[in-house]
């Protein structure tokens, strides 16, 4: 499929290729448009997964990927700090950058917390499964307490302490957020009544004027209205 796409791709020189949901490729996708690279997005289906995957175009075997002029590269993380440099939001000082790299790669336990319940046909089992993530001593729980502290611990209001905005806000705000869209069985926004300091930090980024800039206009079903100021203005 990406080898199909080489005329598309000398036009429109990044591609990217998800799923047509949120999920690891959101971050990729702000910071795509943050750093104003002309870029495709292409949602794909699971016949389409499987296909790229048989045809050997998924270098570990999953998505996302990004198809960029220098080759194809694989790893939402990778791929965010590779945009994210492009598009400002990578701090120059190289402690400050291991610093965002420590948020980044410290958070993945969170991207992880619902892996174990995609795979439960039955719906009743999978809403259970997925509550029992958001019990008082689920791994959700213990995750979104960790993040709340570590984003309390900012003296800057920023994810991984940095003066401006970086990649690891992007990661942290898609990534908790994206969680509470409705798109998950058992998942109700009604669980971040629990953390205010979260709250407030979604009001912090969703009002940072690049990103509400980024989300003012989505398309119905889009499941971004999460990432809007005030989208959970009634648990406040
Ligand atoms: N560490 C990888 C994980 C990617 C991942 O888990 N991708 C899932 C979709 S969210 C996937 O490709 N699943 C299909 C499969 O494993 O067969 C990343 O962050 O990009």
């Amino acid at each position: 499929m990406v080898r199909k796409k080489h005329i598309a791709t000398l036009l429109i020189p990044y591609q990217l290729y998800y799923f047509p949901i949120p999920g690891r490729a959101e971050g990729v996708r702000v910071a795509l448009s943050l750093a104003n690279l002309k870029w495709e997005d292409n949602k794909i289906n699971g016949d389409q997964f499987a296909q790229m995957k048989n045809d050997g175009e998924l270098p570990w075997g999953m998505v996302p990927i990004l198809q960029t002029p220098n080759g194809t590269l694989a790893e939402s993380t990778a791929i965010l700090r590779y945009i994210g440099g492009m598009a400002g939001l990578t701090p120059s000082d190289p402690f400050q950058a291991a610093k965002v790299d420590e948020f980044l790669d410290g958070m993945e336990p969170f991207s992880r917390v619902l892996s174990g319940t995609f795979s439960i046909e039955d719906v009743d089992e999978r809403t259970k499964a997925r509550q029992a993530v958001f019990n008082e001593e689920g791994d959700g729980t213990k995750n979104l307490k960790l993040l709340q502290t570590k984003i309390a611990e900012s003296t800057t209001g920023w994810a991984a302490n940095t003066r401006d905005m970086s990649i690891a806000d992007i990661r942290a705000f898609c990534g908790i957020f994206g969680l509470f869209s409705g798109n998950f069985d058992g998942i109700d926004k009604s669980i971040l009544a629990d953390y205010p300091g979260l709250l407030e930090y979604h009001d912090k980024v969703a009002n940072e004027p690049r990103i509400a800039k980024h989300y003012a206009n989505f398309y119905e079903g889009s499941l971004r209205w999460t990432y809007q100021p005030n989208a959970f203005a009634d648990l406040i």
